[in-house]
């Protein structure tokens, strides 16, 4: 195999003929993308000198304490799918209710995108790894008028796209159409997105379970004897506190990553629309699987509301099912 570059831009130009209605659009929406990440990259990785840090005091949507970082991600998102032409509309975990794009151009724009423009980002402050995860769709409401909540609310398993950036030792942008998962390492010297990780395969085990064991006391029964069960199966515990970073682990290294119902977030904490369903159509994507504690596809959840939150259980497909069967089995005994 040649040790050829091959660039983000180029990687997506190529495969563009995999999806057959895209007529370029999809291909430049992505590339925007990909410009949008190493501006926030650049951020990111200055934040500590800029003083950029520290609480910007304004409250998100969830009612949870914004970092500057937030917002700057967030508005340069923002700019760069504005700019685009090729987007409708976007809906953000910074954003109260979704914002239409209406540029002529944008109007007739076929894709909506959802994103958490900073995922993990209380861990800024302590130079832990953050990520950016975004979600793409076809717009489902007419293409000469603005887009509509509908086209938002529409299942994971519509999407034509996932994918997200990882802000760690390296920064690392992974992403799906459907046709596989594909990593892309940003190179500094050349400020371009390389690929580095082709056709990623989630292992089918893992040694590893991912979940905030400081709630146990709050979890569900079942829950609580899966964690005793993974102990005693002599799992290894890692939990970032960052769900790129600990789902990121998982793709490469095998495992499961939990966030299941507790009595703060009885429906669980993550958000259903822009970090459930895009890590799950990757992890999908790469032959792992994604369900939530009712044991139901995480893609095959309609959504009601922008800010949903869901429960779910991502990783290794082995993993998962055996997480599943446990659950059957010990809520049937205990009926
Ligand atoms: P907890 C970060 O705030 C986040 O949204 C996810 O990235 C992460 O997996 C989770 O919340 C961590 O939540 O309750 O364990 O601190």
């Amino acid at each position: 195999m040649s040790n050829r570059i091959i660039t983000l831009d180029e990687f997506i130009i190529k495969r563009q003929n995999d999806f057959s209605y895209a007529t370029g659009e999809l291909t430049g929406l992505l590339r925007d993308i990909g410009v949008a990440a190493k501006i926030v990259n650049r951020e990111v990785n200055r934040a500590g000198l800029i003083n950029i840090l520290g609480v910007h005091g304004a409250e998100n949507s969830s009612g949870e304490t914004v970092q500057k970082l937030d917002m700057y991600a967030n508005d340069k998102l923002i700019e760069c799918l504005s700019n685009s032409g090729e987007c409708c509309g976007i809906a953000s975990e910074e954003n109260e209710d979704f914002v239409p794009l209406p540029t002529i151009e944008s109007k007739n724009a076929k894709y909506v995108v959802l994103f958490d423009p900073l995922d993990g980002s209380s861990n800024i402050d302590v130079n832990v790894s953050v990520g950016t995860i975004f979600s793409i769709y076809r717009r489902v409401s007419s293409e000469d008028s603005p887009c509509t909540l509908d086209d938002f609310l529409q299942k994971g398993v519509e999407q034509v796209a996932a994918g997200y950036v990882i802000y760690g030792t390296s920064t690392i942008l992974v992403y799906t159409t459907g046709n596989g998962v594909n990593g892309f390492t940003l190179d500094p010297s050349i400020g371009e997105f390389c690929l580095s990780h082709r056709n990623i395969q989630v292992p089918k085990t893992g040694q590893y379970y991912s979940i905030n064991q400081g709630y146990y006391s709050k979890f569900d029964l079942e829950m609580r004897r899966y964690v005793d069960n993974c102990s005693d199966e002599n799992l290894r515990l890692r939990y970032i506190g960052t769900m790129v970073a600990d789902i990121h682990r998982i793709l490469f290294q095998g495992g499961i990553f939990l966030y299941p119902s507790t009595r703060k977030y009885p429906d669980g904490k993550l958000r259903l629309l822009y970090e459930c369903n895009p890590m799950s159509f990757i992890m999908e994507q790469a032959g792992g699987k994604s369900i939530n504690t009712n044991l139901q596809r995480i893609l095959d959840v309609k959504p009601t509301d922008l800010h949903q939150r869901a429960s779910i259980v991502i990783g290794s497909p082995q993993m998962v099912d055996e997480m599943k069967s446990f659950v059957e089995k010990y809520s049937a005994t205990t009926t």
